[in-house]
C-alpha cells in the first residue's frame, strides 16, 4: 500500500477518485487480517446520512496491530515509553510484550465486568498503560473513550455521562515538568454524578495517596496477578463502534465522535505509512497526547498496525528545559517527529542555543499538525531542526475524519510552506461559497467541503445522529463540511485559512466559544459574556471575553481571576481566557444576535474597518468597547 514516488500518487489519487470501492477493496483486503473478509465495499449517503464501509467483514484491530507483529517481529519495539523526568530511565516494550500486557489488562476488564459494546473512560497520564488500556479496550470489542488528562472533573462527568461509560481507568496522579497533578481525585469528583460508573482501575504513577472505595475501585497491579496473559480478541463486524472521541463544536456541548472497526484501522494504517513513508527500524516520536484525535490515530493504531517502533514522551517540551524535544530525538535516535505548530513556536522563541550538542542527524522527516503552520516556523522547524534535509509535511485533517486528509508524501510531493498541499488518495476535496456553490479552477478561496466518503469518515456523534447531519451535513447539502476555511492556489496546492465557525484553536486544541461563554457565565455576578479568537503569537489563537457584570466589580483583577478558575473548574485549564474585558454591554443586532465580526476585530486590534453597524441596536456599545480594548 505503499506510494513511493510522484506517478505513483498521482496514479493512485486518479484510482482512487474513479473507482473509490476498488482502490480501498484492493488495499484493505491485501493488508490487514479479516475474521471473516467482506464483500459489500461501501454504502453511503450523504443526505440521511449513512455511511458503512467493508460491512459483512470482521475484524479485530489488534489482532492487526499486536498480534500479527508479535508472530512475525516478536522482539521489534512497538513503544519506547520516555518519562517525565529526564534522568528516569526509558522504557522499551516490545510487540510481543505489548501483547501479553494488553491481553492480562484485556482480562482485567473482563473480569470487571466490561463485555463487548460497554463503553469504558480513560482518563491517564501518558504513560505505557494509557496505550495498554486503549488496546485492551479495542481487544475484548469495548469502546474506549479517552478524555485528555488536562480536562476537569466536570468536563470528565459529562464525557462519562453522555456516554454511560461502565469502567473508568485512571492513575494515582501525574507528572508534568516539575508539576504533580492529580488524577484519581479529579476522578473521584467527577464520579460524584456518575451513577453509571460501576469500577475505578488504578494504574500506580506517582504513589500520591488516593481514596480507594470498596467494591469500586481496584488497583491495576492487583487485579493483573488474577488474570492470565492471554486473551483472545473479540471478532468484531467491521462496523461495529471503536472509540468515541469527544470534540467541541460551535454550539453547545462537546459531541462524542463515532469512529468503527475496519475503516478506522485501513485508513489509519494507509496514511502512517504514506504520509511519514515509515521504513522498518525507524524511531517515530510524535509528541501529541494520546487524549487528541492525533494520539490516537498516529501515536498508538497508525503505527501499530504498521509494526512500528512509536515513541510517547510524558512530559511536556520546556523541561527541564527548552531543549527537551531534542535531547529526546538525539537520545532515541529519532527519524520522524510529528508535533504542532504551537510547541514550534513556543520553542522557536527560547532561541537556538538549546539546539546546541544536539545531534538531530538521524531525522528524516517532519510533521505538523494541529492548526495552520505559519512562514516563519516553518522555516525555523526547516532549517534548523530539519537543517535543510528533511521534508515537512503539514497535514491537515480532524477529529471527524480520524485520518490525515490534505498533506505532502514525505519526499515525495514538492512542499510549500504553510500549504497542505495535496488531499490523499480517496480524499476529494471541494471548495464552495457560502451559498454551497462550487467555485472551480485555482487561485480561489472558499469552505473547504469533501465529497466521497472516505473509509474512517465520523459515522455518527454518539446517542445523537441527528447532530451528526445537522453539523456536518447540512450546511451543504450533499457534503460534508469541515468548518475550515481554505484557499487552493495556482499551483492546485491546499492552505487551510482556519475556522470558519465559532470554534476556536487555541494551541491546537479545538474549543467552542458558547463553551467557554457558558463557563463564564456560570460565575456569581456575571450576566452575560461573549468570546472569541484573536491571533497570538505562540498559541496561534488566544481567547478574548468580553463580559458584562450585574454590577461594576470593585476589585476587577480578582474578579478576572476568579473567572479564570471557574472556567478552569468547568472546563479545564486549555479553556482560560487570555484576555478579559468588562463591558456594559454587547454589539446586537435587532434580533437579539451578537455581532461576533466586531468583537473579532476589536480583539485583534484593528478597529480601522468594523464595517456595516448600521443594523445594531445600541451602536454606542462599540465605541465604549473599543475604548477600553485590551
Ligand atoms: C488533527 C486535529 C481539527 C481542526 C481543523 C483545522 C485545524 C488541523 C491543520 C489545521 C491548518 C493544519 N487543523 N490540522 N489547520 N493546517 N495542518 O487537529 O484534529 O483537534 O479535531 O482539530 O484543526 O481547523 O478543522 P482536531
Amino acid at each position: 500500500m505503499r506510494i513511493t514516488n510522484i506517478a505513483a500518487y498521482q496514479q493512485a489519487y486518479k484510482k482512487s477518485v474513479e473507482n473509490p470501492e476498488q482502490f480501498w477493496a484492493k488495499i484493505a483486503s491485501e493488508n490487514f487480517v479479516w475474521d471473516k473478509p467482506f464483500t459489500k465495499i461501501l454504502d453511503w449517503n450523504f443526505n440521511d446520512y449513512k455511511v458503512n464501509w467493508f460491512e459483512d467483514g470482521q475484524l479485530n484491530i489488534t489482532t492487526n496491530a499486536l498480534d500479527r507483529h508479535a508472530a512475525n517481529q516478536p522482539n521489534t519495539v512497538a513503544l519506547i515509553y520516555e518519562p517525565n523526568e529526564p534522568g528516569d530511565d526509558s522504557v522499551s516494550i516490545t510487540y510481543k510484550e505489548l501483547l501479553e500486557k494488553v491481553s492480562r489488562f484485556a482480562n482485567v476488564l473482563k473480569a470487571n465486568g466490561v463485555q463487548k459494546g460497554d463503553r469504558v473512560c480513560i482518563y491517564m497520564p501518558m504513560i505505557p498503560e494509557l496505550a495498554i488500556a486503549v488496546l485492551a479496550t479495542a481487544r475484548i470489542g469495548a469502546i474506549h473513550s479517552v478524555v485528555f488528562g488536562g480536562f476537569s472533573a466536570q468536563s470528565i462527568a459529562d464525557r462519562i455521562n453522555d456516554s454511560e461509560c461502565k469502567v473508568v481507568i485512571t492513575t494515582d496522579g501525574a507528572v508534568r515538568g516539575n508539576k504533580k497533578i492529580p488524577m484519581k481525585e479529579t476522578v473521584d469528583e467527577a464520579l460524584v454524578t456518575c451513577p453509571c460508573v460501576e469500577k475505578v482501575i488504578v494504574a500506580s504513577r506517582t504513589h500520591t495517596p488516593v481514596s480507594m472505595i470498596k467494591g469500586r475501585d481496584i488497583w491495576w497491579k492487583e487485579a493483573e496477578q488474577e488474570v492470565s496473559a492471554t486473551c483472545p480478541a473479540e471478532i468484531m463486524n467491521a462496523e461495529d463502534p471503536l472509540f468515541i472521541l469527544y470534540t467541541s463544536g460551535s454550539t453547545g456541548k462537546p459531541k462524542g465522535v463515532v469512529h468503527t472497526c475496519g475503516g478506522y484501522m485501513v485508513y489509519a494504517a494507509y496514511t502512517f505509512a504514506n504520509v511519514f513513508q515509515y521504513n522498518p527500524g525507524d524511531v517515530y516520536f510524535c509528541t501529541a497526547d494520546i487524549g487528541w484525535i492525533t494520539g490516537h490515530s498516529y501515536l498508538v493504531y497508525g503505527p501499530l498496525l504498521n509494526g512500528a517502533t512509536s515513541l510517547m514522551f510524558e512530559g511536556i517540551p520546556t523541561y527541564p528545559d527548552a531543549g527537551r524535544f531534542w535531547d529526546i530525538i538525539a537520545r532515541h535516535k529519532v527519524n520522524i517527529f510529528y508535533t504542532a505548530p504551537t510547541a514550534i513556536r513556543s520553542l522557536m522563541g527560547f532561541g537556538d542555543s538549546f539546539l546546541e550538542n544536539k545531534d538531530l542527524s538521524t531525522l528524516r522527516v517532519l510533521g505538523s499538525v494541529g492548526e495552520p503552520l505559519n512562514e516563519e516556523a516553518w522555516h525555523w522547524y526547516n532549517d534548523k531542526i530539519g537543517k535543510g534535509n528533511c521534508p515537512i509535511v503539514d497535514t491537515w485533517w480532524q477529529t471527524e475524519t480520524a485520518g490525515i486528509m490534505i498533506s505532502p508524501l514525505a519526499g515525495i510531493t514538492e512542499t510549500k510552506p504553510a500549504f497542505a498541499t495535496l488531499p490523499l488518495p480517496g480524499v476529494q476535496p471541494i471548495l464552495v461559497d457560502e451559498n454551497g456553490k462550487e467555485i472551480e479552477g485555482n487561485g480561489v478561496n472558499g469552505n473547504l467541503c469533501i465529497k466521497y466518503p472516505w473509509p474512517s469518515i465520523i459515522r455518527t456523534t454518539w446517542g445523537d445522529h441527528e447532530r451528526c447531519k445537522s453539523t456536518y451535513f447540512s450546511t451543504y447539502p450533499g457534503l460534508y463540511f469541515t468548518g475550515d476555511g481554505c484557499m487552493r492556489d495556482e499551483d492546485g496546492y491546499y492552505r487551510i485559512t482556519g475556522r470558519v465557525d465559532d470554534v476556536m484553536n487555541i494551541s491546537g486544541h479545538r474549543i467552542g466559544t458558547a463553551e467557554v461563554e457558558n463557563a463564564i457565565n456560570s460565575h456569581t455576578g456575571i450576566v452575560e459574556s461573549a468570546v472569541v479568537g484573536y491571533p497570538h503569537d505562540i498559541k496561534g489563537q488566544g481567547i478574548y471575553a468580553y463580559v458584562i457584570c450585574e454590577h461594576t466589580p470593585e476589585h476587577p483583577d480578582l474578579l478576572k481571576k476568579d473567572i479564570l478558575m471557574t472556567v478552569s473548574k468547568i472546563i479545564g485549564p486549555i479553556a482560560k481566557p487570555d484576555k478579559i474585558q468588562f463591558v456594559s454591554g454587547l454589539p446586537k443586532t435587532r434580533s437579539g444576535k451578537i455581532m461576533r465580526r466586531i468583537l473579532r476585530k476589536v480583539a485583534e486590534g484593528d478597529v480601522s474597518n468594523l464595517g456595516d453597524t448600521s443594523t445594531l441596536l445600541d451602536p454606542s456599545v462599540v465605541e465604549e468597547i473599543i475604548e477600553g480594548a485590551l
